[in-house]
Parts: C-alpha cells; sequence; structure tokens
C-alpha cells in the first residue's frame, strides 16, 4: 500500500496540472488495494498480510489511516483504541476511515468466521473502564468519505464529546459532510455508551450544503446519552432530501438526551432522515420527543417509532425484544414486527445477513424490522373464520357435533361450558356423545397459540327429555291361537313394529315374540318399548288306549254283549274333558256294550286356561254273529250251570267249545256234547233267552 497522504497538503494548491496528477495516480493505486490482517496484539512479522502476519491492534489507527480506497482491513475479535496515549492532548485522535476503506471486524482470529459485535473500537483511551472527559471525543472519524467507504462488524463505545462545536458531536462517530459530500456505510455496528453534547452514538454533518447522506444497515444504537440532543444520533443537514442519510434495519434503545431526540435529532430545515424497518424503542428526553424530533423531511416507512403516532408507516407497538436491557434486541416469537418490514427489501437494499449473521430473509419469507431477522416463520394470529354455530336443540341420547373454524399457527383449542373448562374438548370440534338434560348450557371454544387467543361466540345447547314408554301387559303370556291386547303408555305419536300406529294393538302370536312400539315426542324425540308374549306350547292330545286293544287307531268293533270295553285317556297333566258319549272327566270310562249302535268318545286337556286339542275314538258294538254249520242253543242258567245245546254239523258228535256271553262279566268255556242231531232251530231258544248269546269257536 502506498502512502498518500502527503497528497492532501499539495492538493489544497493552486496547482490543477498536478492536481489531475495527483487524481491519475489515486487511480491507478486504487486498483492496488491491499487487505490488511490486524490483531489486538499483532503475529508473526506484524506486517499485516496475513492472519499469521497480523499488525497490532496499536497499529490499526495509523494502518487505517494511511488507507486508500479499495483497501480492506480484517479487524479480528477484541478492543482497539485510537491510542493509549492519554494525556489530554490525544483526545481528537480517532479511527479516521479514509475514502473507499472498508473496515470489516468481528473475525475469529485466523479465520474468515465473523461474530459481529465482538470487535470493539473503544474511546477508553485512559483505560479506566469509564466514560469520562479522559475518552476519545470521536471513536471513528469519517471526512468526505465515498459511498464505498464502508465500516462493518465494529463496536464503538465509550466516545466522549463535551467540548465546543465539533467537538462536541458525535461521541462514538463523527461522520464530516460539511460542505461536501461523505457517504459512508454503517452496516453490522453497534453505537452504545458514548456520550456527546449532541448526537453521542452518531453525528452527522452536512451542514453548509453538504451531503452527509450516509447508509446505516443493520445498525444497534443503544445507551448512548447526549446532553442537548440526539441521544443516539444527530443529523444535520441543509441540502434537500436527496442527501437524507437512509436508516435500514436499525434499532435505537434505551438512549437518552437532556432536551429533545432521545433518539434521533434533527437539525436544519432541508434535511431530514429515511427509515426503513428500523425500530425506535424506549428511548428518552428530558424535554420533548423521546423518539425522534420530526421534521419535514422525516420518512418513517415499515417502521416502529415510539411516541410517534401509529400509522400506515408506522406501528408504534412494543417490539418484544428477547432481553433489551440485557443488550439481546432479537425479536420474540410473537413480536409484531416479525415479517413486519418493507417487503419489497431484497439483499441488494438490506444485506443478506442480519446483525447475529443469520440469513437476513428467512426462508425466502417477508424482512423483519430491527437489526435481527427472527429465525422462524412468524406466527399468524389466531382468528375463527367459522362457527359455531349459535344454537342446537337434541333430544337425550343425541351425537353433538359443533365444529368451529380458524385460522394461525399451530392453533390450540379449548371448549368450555358456562366459562367452566371441559378437559377432553380439546378440538376444532365439540363432540358430545350420550347427552345428557345436565349438558344443556352455553358452550364457546378459546382458540390460541403462542402469540394470540380468542374466544368464539357462544353455542347454546338445548336437551329435550325423551318420552317415558312402557306397554302393559308386561311380558304376557298367551295360548297357542289366542289373542292379546297390548298399550302403549307415554305422551306422542305411536308407532308399533307392526306398522299400526294406535296405542293398543291386538296380536295373536303363532310363537313366542317381541312387540315393540316408538313413541315421538312433539320435539320429535322418541322412545322404544318392547314386551315379550310368550305363546304357550300347546298340550299334546290326550292318549286314549282301549280294552280290549284297538284293531286300528281310534276305533273299536266289539260284539253285542261281550265284556265292557274300557277307554283310558292318559296324558293330561291338566283337567280331562270328555265329550260325546260320555260327558266327564274321568281318566276312564266303560263302554256298554249291552247295546247295539255306534258310540263316539273324545276328549281333551284343559290346563292354566289352555286346551288341548281332542282325542276322539269310536266303539262300534255289532250284534252276535253265528256263522259256519254251527248249530245249538242255551235252554237256561241256574247259579253256575248253563243247559243248553250246541253242535258241528260237519262234526257230528264231536264235542265244541261255546263262549257263554252276558254283558259285562267274564266267560268261560264250556264242553257240550251233543245228544240229537235233529233240534230245534236255534232261533226260538235265542228268542227264550235274548240276554244270553251263543258264540260258538272255531
Ligand atoms: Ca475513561
Ligand atoms: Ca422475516
Amino acid at each position: 500500500m502506498k502512502r498518500i497522504l502527503p497528497f492532501r497538503g499539495l492538493m489544497s494548491g493552486r496547482m490543477s496540472q498536478l492536481h489531475f496528477l495527483c487524481a491519475l495516480l489515486l487511480s491507478v493505486l486504487s486498483t492496488q488495494a491491499a487487505t490488511f490482517y490486524v490483531t489486538p496484539t499483532g503475529s508473526g512479522n506484524n506486517s499485516g498480510t496475513d492472519w499469521s502476519n497480523a499488525s497490532p491492534g496499536s497499529q490499526l489507527r495509523t494502518k487505517l489511516a494511511a488507507g486508500t480506497s479499495g483497501d480492506i482491513f480484517k479487524i479480528a475479535q477484541g478492543t482497539y483504541k485510537p491510542t493509549t496515549y492519554a494525556d489530554g492532548t490525544s483526545l481528537s485522535i480517532s479511527f479516521s476511515i479514509p475514502s473507499g476503506v472498508q473496515v470489516y471486524g468481528g473475525y475469529t482470529t485466523g479465520t474468515e468466521n465473523r461474530n459481529f459485535g465482538t470487535t470493539v473500537f473503544s474511546g477508553d483511551i485512559d483505560n479506566d473502564n469509564l466514560l469520562d472527559e479522559q475518552n476519545s471525543t470521536h471513536v471513528v472519524y469519517f471526512d468526505g468519505v465515498s459511498s464505498d467507504t464502508r465500516l462493518d462488524g465494529v463496536v464503538i463505545e465509550g466516545g466522549y464529546a463535551n467540548g465546543l462545536l465539533f467537538l462536541g458531536w458525535g461521541g462514538g462517530v463523527f461522520n464530516n459532510g460539511r460542505a461536501k459530500v461523505s457517504k459512508p456505510l454503517l452496516i453490522n455496528c453497534y453505537m452504545r455508551n458514548n456520550y456527546a453534547e449532541r448526537g453521542s452514538g452518531m453525528f452527522n454533518d452536512g451542514d453548509r450544503r453538504g451531503n452527509a447522506g450516509c447508509q446505516l444497515i443493520n445498525c444497534v444504537f443503544s445507551h448512548n446519552y447526549a446532553r442537548s440532543e440526539g441521544g443516539g444520533l444527530t443529523h444535520y443537514g441543509d441540502s434537500d432530501a436527496s442527501t437524507n442519510p437512509a436508516l435500514i434495519n436499525c434499532v435505537f434503545y434505551g438512549n437518552s438526551t437532556d432536551f429533545t431526540g432521545g433518539g434521533i435529532s434533527i437539525i436544519g430545515l432541508k434535511t431530514g432522515i429515511n427509515l426503513f424497518n428500523c425500530i425506535i424503542w424506549a428511548n428518552t428526553a428530558g424535554a420533548s420527543d423521546p423518539g425522534i424530533v420530526i421534521m419535514d423531511g422525516v420518512e418513517i416507512q415499515y417502521s416502529n417509532v415510539q411516541d410517534v403516532p401509529a400509522s400506515a408507516t408506522n406501528i408504534n407497538v412494543n417490539p418484544l425484544f428477547v432481553d433489551a436491557p440485557g443488550g439481546d434486541f432479537r425479536l420474540q416469537t410473537c413480536s409484531p414486527l416479525i415479517d413486519a418490514g418493507d417487503p419489497a427489501s431484497t439483499t441488494a437494499t438490506s444485506s443478506s445477513v442480519d446483525l447475529a449473521g443469520n440469513p437476513r430473509f428467512y426462508n425466502n419469507g417477508r424482512i423483519d424490522m430491527g437489526a435481527y431477522e427472527y429465525q422462524g416463520n412468524l406466527t399468524n394470529p389466531v382468528a375463527i373464520t367459522t362457527g359455531p354455530a349459535s344454537a342446537s336443540a337434541v333430544c337425550v341420547g343425541s351425537t353433538v357435533s359443533v365444529p368451529v373454524s380458524a385460522t394461525g399457527t399451530a392453533l390450540s383449542y379449548q371448549w368450555y361450558k358456562e366459562g367452566t373448562l371441559l378437559e377432553a374438548q380439546t378440538s376444532a370440534m365439540l363432540s358430545l356423545t350420550q347427552v345428557q338434560a345436565s349438558q344443556a348450557g352455553s358452550y364457546s371454544v378459546v382458540v390460541s397459540n403462542a402469540c394470540s387467543s380468542t374466544t368464539s361466540l357462544a353455542f347454546v345447547l338445548t336437551v329435550y327429555d325423551l318420552p317415558a314408554v312402557a306397554i302393559t301387559p308386561t311380558s304376557p303370556t298367551v295360548c297357542a291361537g289366542s289373542s292379546v291386547t297390548l298399550t302403549a303408555s307415554g305422551e306422542g305419536t305411536y308407532l308399533w313394529d307392526t306398522g299400526k300406529t294406535t296405542s293398543s294393538i291386538s296380536v295373536t302370536p303363532v310363537a313366542t315374540m317381541y312387540y315393540s312400539v316408538t313413541v315421538t315426542t312433539a320435539n320429535q324425540c322418541s322412545s322404544t318399548a318392547s314386551t315379550q308374549v310368550t305363546v304357550r306350547d300347546q298340550f299334546p292330545v290326550p292318549t286314549l288306549a282301549s280294552n280290549p286293544s284297538a284293531g286300528s287307531p281310534g276305533s273299536l268293533t266289539v260284539i253285542q254283549n261281550t265284556p265292557y270295553v274300557t277307554l283310558t285317556a292318559s296324558g293330561c297333566s291338566g283337567l280331562l274333558n270328555w265329550s260325546g258319549s260320555y260327558d266327564g272327566s274321568d281318566p276312564s270310562i266303560t263302554v256298554s256294550t249291552l247295546a247295539t249302535g255306534t258310540f263316539s268318545y273324545s276328549v281333551n286337556c284343559q290346563l292354566e286356561g289352555c286346551t288341548s286339542p281332542t282325542a276322539t275314538f269310536t266303539v262300534l258294538v255289532t250284534p252276535s254273529l253265528v256263522s259256519g254249520s254251527f248249530d245249538g242253543f242255551v235252554n237256561g242258567a241256574d247259579c253256575s250251570t248253563f243247559r243248553g245245546w250246541a253242535w258241528d254239523r260237519n262234526k257230528p258228535n264231536t264235542a265244541v267249545t261255546v263262549d257263554i256271553l252276558d254283558g259285562p262279566r267274564w266267560s268261560q268255556p264250556y264242553w257240550l256234547m251233543c245228544s240229537d242231531r235233529i233240534c230245534k232251530p236255534l232261533v226260538r231258544a235265542m228268542e227264550s233267552m235274548p240276554s244270553l248269546g251263543v258264540s260258538p269257536k272255531a
């Protein structure tokens, strides 16, 4: 690097030719820009050519002052002071940054990694760690520099400007554009804990129709104090708005002054400042305008300036810094300044990174206000868009589903009934099943996220009782084939499962079955009752047996005067009921054979009101028969002896066996001998003794 400072004196002369040559020389030299490396203590041969040969901090001021346009200074983390010669005459010694020189701070020693805020330019040249009269008047000085002059990533603190005029302005930074142009770029810088009569953090002097239109990006002014005005920054303009400084994504916090403009003050009537995406908050002034002295020419865009009324361009709300008193000006999750900066901002108009070195356009999203970009997505506030319904009326036992729709980030829901939290109801749908009358009332939901919440309008639930329904008689029993009348109670309309709509129905079930009825009230609430109608099994038909036994089922033929027939009914546990030729209930009856004819008997079984089917039996009593070649007669009977004759014409003189029949009594075979082949006809004998009969046996 060439030392060109001596030319300044020459250029003030009248030698225009030389002036031109010098300008040409400057132009040539500027293409030979160099990069210098500086650490607090230096390293290697201290030439500054690289980190291994870094210049020590004690040489920084002179190295800077000797810089030429295009030179780059990389300054490692640590504290640097313009001088340590605190004899009172060195107060005006500053880090003077020549036009076109770029100064970058915050390097971790030996690397290209940067951490803004770790390289400190301090005015505490008396080394007592006090902000006092023994500190530098201006820590950093710009004097008529071009817009490619850059101070990047440096903390400027401890300046103390308490003298007259210029010596009382700009404790931290003095930008001299008085009657000339001086437009440095300060980016990623902190101006803190400086003192001045005016403009403690920075004084921007554009008086005498000068142009001090500097640019500040990602800069924080905090805890600077000015006795008169401009605790953070004073701009002194005297040209026109085209020379306004531009402050982009800057923060002014905790600056103060005894008079006016705690954050920013503006002197002069023809210029102001332009604020984009800036935060001016919690600054104080003894007399007026704690935030900023507003004058014509001040343009506020997408900013948050306290004490300036909220408008389309100014929010004026608590920025919600993470820890402003502790110096942490990042935005909390719920800060209203997230994604609230100028949506037209680009890396060209702002910076690609914020003051923490994080991406300025997080997730390619909209820029925030302030020096730090929130590293997350915006938490959109809660807004209920639909629902819940205002009211609903249902029947006991119903299911109730009441949806609500809301917009916002990461929403949570909590339903309440009459103000009482419902633990299980934490979704976008109020869901009630098997609703009971006690659940009638007013419901609402609170929709919330990390940053906001809102309460819905009320949903009023009405619950109607169900009708009381019963069927009488309860669980009746009927005989097979019988009917029963079922009657429903309960107020409303009726509908039986048979399709009937009357309160009473008559049913004749063929088997045991259920009948149900649904009663519906005027509120369209329904209840159903059912009852079982039991059909008693049919009793079995009594079994009729005969003695003598029947030749064919249900009928028996006997000969007149043979022993009486016995009919016996069995299989009935109830009452036997005979009809026909006998009317009684005896299990056994006797059928006489004295008279011929057909005799029918019917019997059923009766039990608990039910009657079995009927069994029938027919007894046919026929006249005595004599057939074949037999002949004979009975002549008389006395005591135990019958007298008479019987023979077989085909077998003369052969003994035959005859039955002596006298109705119910037993019969007995008798051996008779034929004594006379010529006999009187049997008929006569039968006519004389009609009560006896002869039934020859084969
Ligand atoms: Ca001091
Ligand atoms: Ca953002």
